[in-house]
């Protein structure tokens, strides 16, 4: 049921949407794009839900003229997407493939030609694999530089079109899945001193392009794009509650810190210099650090869940349990760090089929702590539900338990913006439906349905779900229509 409510957002308010290069364009072999690291991983048997690839994803690659103007009829105002670094450096770095690089000129003028604002992330994982073959990609500082390299192409080559850059989409995502967990290439399991140092080698080249961007006369809005689980402690009982500081220093303030303060936290830092497993820096980083966590404009925050911490004993759960990849509810284990925390179940809260809790405060929670800590605009770069929806026998797709989820999301991002959160989008995971990265084509997250199923053949067809009228309305009345 409809409800008109009076709504904090200010004129001007980017409503939008995002998506991720992989997970949509397919056209894996097209347009002289090169290989990326995720070609290579999904081909490795075991790693993803029935072995689904991003071959052929959702046809992005050939259809975006019918996405974009489909996001026009919603009236969406920012679209966020990703570039491919293989589309536009095939070998990571040296001459532009003209051909990628047209594609996403396209694309950006696409959107503009219906007033969407582009909102571009420069790295959403797929990272060319011919810097794996020469130097182990993440691995190696030599990163920094060709990273750098392919955000200064994209700076200068959008220039003036392009007004919001996110530097990383979920740092802390792709480095603990890709050297602890060993669910995203390069596949490592629980290498904890690599982890830390490909982390900052990542921060390096986040911070670089920053400052390359302000250097190269870039006045529009840059920062990085961060998974952000918010936590509660379990109870008061004090061991929790350092549970809880524990956990936020080494898996929120990690990240955000560096990316607002230019500084790692002390008691983390402290603790892995005992540990051994710090990273080594080079003279002249953390100033780096420091001068770009002056020049970036907003946090993106990718929210979906929030946790709870519980003090965990030396033989409790650790970061390597199962995560639920098929939508059977209750498959997730528990996860934590012995010794120092772990994440039960928080049972006030309902959970998606695939284990993530729904709480909606939490993203409240996250504008606010942002907002006292870092004293930072935040950018909500995503936001949404993974479900099964059935599509009908005459193309209908009800999907009132996204509505549900969504409506309760923005109700409480609607009271940050009133307590003060300087809120400047909200962008929706996702447009379309598209691939889920482990999870495959059944996670369906978008307000268009894409007939396609795990195994190739499908049509390919668009379908608005109910979802699609219903943000089309949000939009029109600023969230005043929820
Ligand atoms: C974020 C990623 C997205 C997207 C989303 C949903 O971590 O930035 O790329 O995949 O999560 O996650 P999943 O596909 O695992 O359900």
């Amino acid at each position: 049921m409809e409800q008109m409510r009076a709504s904090g957002f200010p004129e001007g308010f980017l409503w939008g949407s995002a998506s991720a290069a992989y997970q949509i364009e397919g056209g894996w072999k097209e347009g002289g794009k090169g290989m990326t690291n995720w070609d290579a991983f999904v081909r490795i048997p075991g790693k993803t839900y029935k072995a689904t690839t991003g071959d052929v994803a959702v046809d992005h690659y050939h259809r975006y003229k019918e996405d974009i103007a489909l996001m026009a009829e919603m009236g969406l105002k920012t679209y966020r997407f990703s570039v491919s670094w293989a589309r536009i450096f095939p070998e990571g770095t040296g001459e532009v493939n003209e051909e990628g690089m047209a594609f996403y000129q396209d694309i950006i003028d696409e959107c503009l030609k219906y007033s969407i604002e582009p909102m571009v992330t420069i790295y959403h994982w797929d990272l060319p694999q011919a810097l794996v073959d020469e130097y182990r990609g993440w691995e190696s500082p030599r990163i920094i530089d060709d990273y750098v390299q392919y955000a200064k192409t994209l700076f200068s080559r959008f220039d003036g079109k392009v007004k919001y850059w996110i530097t990383l989409n979920e740092q802390n995502i792709f480095t603990s899945l890709g050297w602890l967990t060993a669910q995203h290439p390069p596949g490592k399991f629980d290498d904890q001193k690599m982890f830390y140092q490909v982390n900052h080698h990542a921060f390096m080249a986040h911070a670089k392009a920053v400052l390359a961007y302000r250097q190269m006369g870039g006045k529009g809005q840059i920062g990085a794009s961060f998974a952000y689980t918010p936590s509660y402690a379990l109870d008061c009982r004090p061991i929790n509650a350092m549970a809880k500081a524990n956990y936020d220093d080494l898996k929120n303030y990690w990240w955000m810190d560096v990316y607002a303060y230019g500084r790692y936290p002390v008691a983390a830092m402290t603790y892995l210099k005992k540990k051994g497993i710090a990273p080594d820096m080079a003279d002249g980083d953390e100033e780096i650090l420091r001068q770009a966590a002056a020049q970036i404009t907003f946090m993106g925050v990718n929210y979906y869940q929030s946790c709870v911490c519980e003090y965990n004993p030396m033989d409790g759960a650790t970061p390597y349990g199962t995560m639920n990849t098929t939508g059977v509810k209750g498959s997730a284990q528990e996860l934590g760090m012995p010794g120092i925390y772990k994440n039960p179940a928080n049972p006030y809260l309902l959970t998606t089929d695939w284990d993530w809790s729904i709480d909606p405060s939490g993203l409240q929670f996250c504008c606010r702590e942002i907002t006292s800590r870092y004293a930072l605009p935040i950018v909500i770069s995503e936001n949404g539900l993974g479900a099964f929806d059935k599509k009908t026998e005459d193309g209908q797709i009800h999907d009132e338990y996204r509505i549900c989820y969504l409506k309760e999301h923005i109700k409480a991002l609607g009271e940050a913006v009133e307590e003060g959160c300087q809120v400047l989008a909200y962008c929706t995971w996702s447009f379309t439906d598209l691939l889920s990265w482990l999870n495959g084509y059944q996670k369906r997250y978008g307000f268009i349905y894409v007939d396609r199923e795990e195994e190739e053949g499908g049509t390919l067809d668009r379908f608005r779900k109910d979802s699609f009228y219903w943000y089309k309305k949000v939009i029109e009345t600023n969230g005043k229509v929820l």
